[in-house]
């Protein structure tokens, strides 16, 4: 089986190379090239057709849902369901959501709370609700083995024992997760710590504000196009909360962004349109020990970023949320999606207006400390190989996913240090369900100091190693598996995923 691997492996070397060949040729030839370029190597993702795309509509913020005690507990209430959008004039845009017609409310839960959410299902047809981050037992993870059937109410159990940070949650049906996500369905959570002294921005919606990044094709009939390709599908239109390129009214003083890459495929490169300095905060599972110095920040799918960034007294002015996703370096140009991934493009319009009434005026000099685990502690180290081809199967260790095999079995309380190799020339964005790990080194070197936090998604670039480590504690189940994968929604539905169980 490896060895075939290999021969076609070396199959689609050959065939990268004539690509270049071909790609070379055709700008030689046609002098421009670079629509050629795009059109020949480009992995069949389609751009929008609809030319009155509406954008810069004041950005939507998403519910703030609290939940409801009983007994002791917090429920919520999730209902996924069709819904409908106007995102091109006089069209309709059929959608997918949680409770509304374009993604789901954000969850508001505190540390040591005990929460039960209520998730049912009216699409028409099967899926799942993952609670992406989140420490709790395999059986409410909401994975591909928590199926809920059209017209079914799953409900979903456990005690938030993470720390301060944003998390999400997301259909994970097996091979439809990247559709389902893509027609809208994604939520946040906030957690919050209640022992938290903190001076932090907490107004949801007004200095602390979410913020989910995808990118979508329109047709033009308005309808969401998803093409499906095998390389991940990255559109040409960019939503936040549900809008495209929207404009956010901030108040002139420190605002917190909770970022979060909800796109099936695309790598963002974060900045603002005046190179101004912001400071990361939080990485995906908590605060950073003190806020980080930074000018671009990249952030795959999956991966969240919290961000706080000073508008004071720039009250009446206008900046731009940007990729620079032209300064995203190693990656194979061949295998670029579009002509985006060799640009610079807006995200968000900020315009500043007056402070609030009391607003926070100052970073604070430190914010968490971090348990680090250490190298000595850990039990094992266990490979992980990433890898595909132009064509065949995607695979970790030579394996596509596969509901009936377990892959991995690791003792409860042990620490193991993973080593992730990715062996292919595309970027991808390693996920561990369940637990928060911590990156020791990124091809050798320590990682950056705003990925020096807690990650439950790690990027993991062409021919690069990174070695994580992680501590598995609280929950045991033989039977029922938690995830390892992709988040690349369309290389995790084509099988770049294994399941682990904590015995
Ligand atoms: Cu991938």
């Amino acid at each position: 089986m490896l060895k075939k691997n290999r021969m076609t492996e070396r199959f689609h070397m050959s065939r990268r190379t004539f690509l270049k060949v071909l790609a070379v040729g055709a700008v030689v030839l046609m002098g421009g090239g670079y629509l050629l370029r795009d059109r020949f190597l480009n992995d069949g993702n389609p751009s929008s057709t609809a030319t009155d795309v509406i954008r810069g509509q004041r950005l939507p913020i998403p519910d703030l849902l609290t939940g409801t005690e009983m007994d002791g507990k917090r429920v919520y209430d999730l209902i996924m369901q069709p819904g409908s959008m106007t995102y091109v004039s006089g069209k309709q845009t059929a959608t997918f959501a949680y409770n509304g017609n374009i993604l789901g409310p954000t969850l508001l839960m505190h540390k040591g709370d005990e929460v039960v959410i209520n998730v049912t299902n009216q699409l028409g047809e099967p899926t799942t609700t993952h609670w992406h981050g989140i420490h709790l037992p395999a059986i409410m993870d909401g994975g591909p083995h928590q199926r809920i059937e059209n017209g079914d109410t799953w409900q979903a159990q456990y005690t938030i024992m993470n720390e301060e940070a944003t998390f999400w949650y997301h259909p994970h049906l097996e091979g439809k997760t990247a559709e389902h996500v893509y027609h809208g369905l994604a939520g946040l959570f906030i957690v919050k710590d209640p022992q938290s002294e903190l001076d932090l921005p907490d107004q949801y919606g007004t200095d602390d504000i979410p913020l989910i990044i995808q990118d979508k094709i329109f047709d033009a009939d308005g309808s969401f196009n998803y093409p499906g390709t095998r390389f991940g599908v990255k559109g040409d239109q960019f939503l936040v909360n549900g809008a495209v390129t929207p404009v956010f009214d901030a108040p002139a003083q420190f605002v917190r962004f909770r970022l979060l890459n909800g796109s099936n495929a695309r790598i963002y490169n974060f900045g603002f349109s005046d190179d101004r300095q912001f400071h990361q905060i939080g990485t995906d599972g908590g605060l950073l020990e003190r806020p980080v110095p930074l000018t671009r920040l990249r952030l795959s799918t999956g991966e969240r970023a919290e961000i706080l960034v000073d508008f004071s007294g720039e009250e009446n002015s206008q900046v731009r949320l940007v990729s620079f996703s032209s300064e995203l370096d190693n990656i194979n140009p061949i295998w670029n999606s579009n002509a985006l991934d060799d640009s610079a493009f807006d995200i968000m319009t900020i315009d500043v207006k007056a402070a609030t009434a009391n607003p926070i005026t100052a970073l604070p000099a430190s914010l968490a400390s971090i348990n680090r685990l250490q190298e000595g502690q850990a039990a094992r180290t266990r490979p992980f190989v990433l890898e595909m081809g132009f064509s065949g199967p995607m695979t970790i260790n030579g394996q596509s996913m596969d509901m009936n095999r377990i892959d991995q079995t690791i003792k409860l309380n042990d620490t193991e240090i993973w080593e992730v190799t990715n062996n292919s020339d595309l970027p991808h964005p390693f996920h561990v369900h369940d637990i928060q790990f911590l990156i020791l080194t990124r091809d050798g070197s320590p990682p950056a100091e705003n990925e020096a936090g807690w990650k439950d998604t790690v990027l993991v670039m062409p021919r690069e190693t990174v070695r994580i480590i992680i501590h598995f504690s609280d929950f045991a189940d033989p039977v029922k598996p938690y995830m390892f994968h992709c988040h690349i929604l369309e290389h995790e539905d084509a099988g770049m995923m294994g399941q682990f169980v904590v015995v």
